[in-house]
């Protein structure tokens, strides 16, 4: 079954982690008819939660998406997880869907993953709703959860539904827009009824309310409103489409999705109110750099951007992709505009959850599945054969939590490795390289839980150890003056002896310059053909540093004079000669290590900005600048030590009880010197003798 445009909605349930998402997700499946018998999230059991990782955790790890026929409309919903660790599994949603919904847990409020994605969808003016669950809680209380809403996302939301009863007294909800009450049943979905006498005046200022929100749709419905003090039913129902779809106003709704209530009025309200995909975009890149919005138009040929892949155990990979323009048919051929390339598509998917559904064809605006596009990679623009149009890539925070990983058993490197590699193409927000320098695999992630599901799930599907320790700090080597040092390489073997003899002076560079190399032989003391001999030795000493064998930089080499033999003399020879040359040179030259300095910037809430500023000082840091950024968020910039935060991401979080975040670039390399220095030196010879003994 296919949907046009003009039916299809997509919504995102996000929010903090526990709020019940996964449990509502799974309700309004069952609320309609997708499943027969709702599961909890402790059974492990649900539509949603459906891999081993999730299932042991009993935590959302990644999207997943499922929709209910409503009204005639098709639903989509994605459920998100609401760790900051696995972010990166939600920002599809927020570019797929035009309608967000965080649940908010009536017992606490507004938690900080959910304000955070306050303040992103902010950023895309993202039209978005409030879903409050657990009012069946003794501790959850509606209108304390509504103002500590008001309060910090400062807003005036807009009740759609409201609570009739509280704790072990909840009886269900009121349906303002219907006028109508949900009553909750021991069993089953709610049932609709009579608003009770006692709720009347409560629906009633409601009702106000809610037809203040629909005149603000547009113009002539304020005059309306303004001219009778009130809209018939036609009125407000365009009214709220309109201003809900230019995000005027934010509806909020409640229920307890453990019971399936808050439901029916809220599925309605999706599938009467919610913006339609047309009246969304999505944003191309020009070629200049800028952005253009595309309008989601099923007119045009076909487009659209995978957003999302997986590797499924039995379909192998599938691509999800969201359609921005146009119709994508099955058994039909694409170009995958991004990696020019074209594609025969085979079967493609809906899905509820990890189930796939056949498909003929997906219109703009609806998401489905590819599988088997060989090609298609998260980010990658997909066309019809002749178009061009290439959108714009999800905008996914970078990794901050570094580890160094290796297998136990050294035949297990290829494996890791490409499991590895595999886990970078599903997520982008985890990287994986081979750092020459130090030698070491080094993965990356949005924080340590992250890395380690990532970690856990490879162990266990390839069968194989692996260990993570802190990655090594690539530091540098260079010299505080001028020396020269001369060097003479002579051996006999057999009848054929090896002879060279090198004379250099090395001197500083400035911060930065890295290397140079300079020819001062005059009168042909060696001849032209050696010199590349030579500056390889020279490179090879500057390979290792003598100080604590880390590569050395900033630092001229000129090569002044030396002797060649007519027979025993060799480009070998020349290098060796060049290299020892260079090690002496360097050992008199006041060797030091230089560190890598990162540039980091730090949001945190006002309160904590003391505490991460002192601790930013205590890591060697040197702040920059700090500023307020608005919504009671602080701005650090400071330059720290690469050595300094290695477990930054941890850190932070249990400083700021998981407000804080940051971001971290290289910035240049600074000099170490006294006790700092004196153990980079202790820790690098451990680690050549470890590395002898293996
Ligand atoms: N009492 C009560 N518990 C709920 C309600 N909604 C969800 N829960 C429970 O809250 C926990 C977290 O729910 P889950 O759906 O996994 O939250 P998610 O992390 O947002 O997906 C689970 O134990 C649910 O059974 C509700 O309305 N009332
Ligand atoms: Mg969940």
């Amino acid at each position: 079954m296919s949907y046009t445009t003009d039916l299809v909605r997509n919504v995102s349930l996000a929010g903090h982690g526990g709020t019940g998402k996964t449990t509502l997700f799974e309700r309004l499946l069952f609320a309609g008819g997708v499943i027969g018998k709702p599961e909890t999230v402790e059974s492990g059991k649900t539509v949603s939660d459906s891999t081993p990782e999730e299932i042991e955790r009993k935590i959302s790890i990644y999207a997943s998406l499922g929709h209910v026929e409503w009204k005639g409309k098709k639903i989509n919903f994605f459920d998100t997880p609401g760790s900051s660790d696995f972010f990166g599994d939600v920002i599809p949603s927020f570019r797929a869907a035009e309608f967000v919904v965080l649940a908010v847990d009536g017992r606490v409020g507004m938690q900080i993953e959910t304000l955070k994605h306050w303040r992103n969808l902010e950023g895309r003016g993202k039209p978005r709703a409030i879903f409050i669950t657990k009012l069946d809680d003794e501790r959850a209380d509606f209108e304390r959860t509504l103002a500590d809403i008001k309060e910090k996302c400062r807003i005036d939301p807009v009740p759609v539904t409201l609570p009739m009863g509280a704790g072990s007294s909840y009886k269900g909800v009121l349906d303002i827009l219907d006028a109508k009450a949900f009553f909750l049943q021991a069993d089953g979905l709610e049932k609709e009824g009579e608003v009770p006498a006692e709720y009347r005046d409560a629906m009633e200022t409601a009702r106000q309310r809610l037809i203040e929100a629909a005149a603000e749709g547009d113009d002539t419905l304020m005059e309306h409103y303004i001219n009778k003090g009130d809209l018939d039913a036609a009125e407000m129902h365009t009214g709220l489409i309109e201003a809900l779809a230019e995000h005027k106003y934010v509806p909020v709704f409640c229920g307890v999705p453990t019971r399936n209530s808050g439901l029916v009025a809220f599925l309605d309200f999706v599938a009467d109110v919610g913006p339609d995909p047309r009246t969304a975009h999505d944003f191309a890149m020009k070629e200049d750099g800028s952005e253009a919005d595309v309008p989601i138009d099923p007119g045009k040929p076909f487009s659209g951007i995978v957003i999302k892949t997986n590797f499924d155990q039995f379909s192998g990979k599938l691509s999800w992709v969201k359609v921005i323009t146009g119709k994508l048919g099955a058994d039909s051929e694409i170009f995958n505009v991004t990696e020019n390339k074209k594609e025969k598509i085979g079967k493609m998917y809906v899905c509820q959850g990890k189930k796939l559904e056949e498909t003929r064809e997906l219109y703009a605006g609806d998401v489905g599945i590819l599988s088997k596009i060989a090609s298609a990679r998260t980010n990658d623009t997909l066309s019809a054969v002749d178009g061009s149009t290439v959108y714009r890539t999800l905008k996914l925070p970078e990794p901050v939590h570094a580890t160094a990983v290796n297998a136990v058993q050294k035949k297990d490197e290829d494996k890791l490795g490409e499991a590895l590699l595999r886990a970078t193409e599903e997520d982008k927000t985890f990287r994986y390289s081979f750092n020459a320098e130090t030698k070491e695999t080094v993965i990356a992630g949005m924080g340590e839980l992250h890395v380690n599901i990532i970690l856990d799930k490879i162990k266990a599907s390839q069968k194989i150890e692996v260990q993570t320790h802190l990655p090594r700090v690539a530091y540098r080597e260079t010299i505080a003056k001028k020396s020269g040092a001369e060097y003479t390489h002579k051996k006999q073997t057999g009848g054929h002896g090896q002879y060279a003899r090198v004379v250099l002076e090395i001197a500083p560079l400035e911060r930065g310059a890295n290397y140079r190399f300079v020819n001062a032989i005059f009168g042909g003391s060696i001849s032209k053909g050696y010199i590349p001999g030579v500056e390889k030795g020279v490179q090879e000493g500057m390979g290792a540093g003598t100080l604590a064998g880390y590569p050395v930089v900033d630092v001229e080499v000129k090569v002044t004079d030396g002797k060649e033999h007519p027979v025993d003399s060799s480009e070998l020879a020349f290098k060796l000669a060049a290299r020892n040359a260079f090690r002496e040179a360097m050992k008199q030259a006041s060797p030091s290590l230089l560190e890598p300095v990162m540039q980091l910037t730090v949001y945190v809430d006002a309160h904590n900005l003391g505490d991460v500023m002192s601790d930013l000082s205590s890591r060697r840091g040197k702040i920059l600048g700090q500023q307020s950024i608005g919504g009671g968020i602080e701005e650090i910039k400071a330059q720290v030590p690469q050595a300094e935060l290695l477990r930054y991401s941890i850190d932070l979080r249990s400083m700021t009880s998981g407000t804080g975040s940051f971001g971290v670039e290289f910035d240049h390399y600074s000099p170490i010197a006294g006790k700092t220095a004196e153990e980079v030196i202790k820790a690098a010879q451990a680690f050549r003798v470890q590395e002898h003994d293996e």
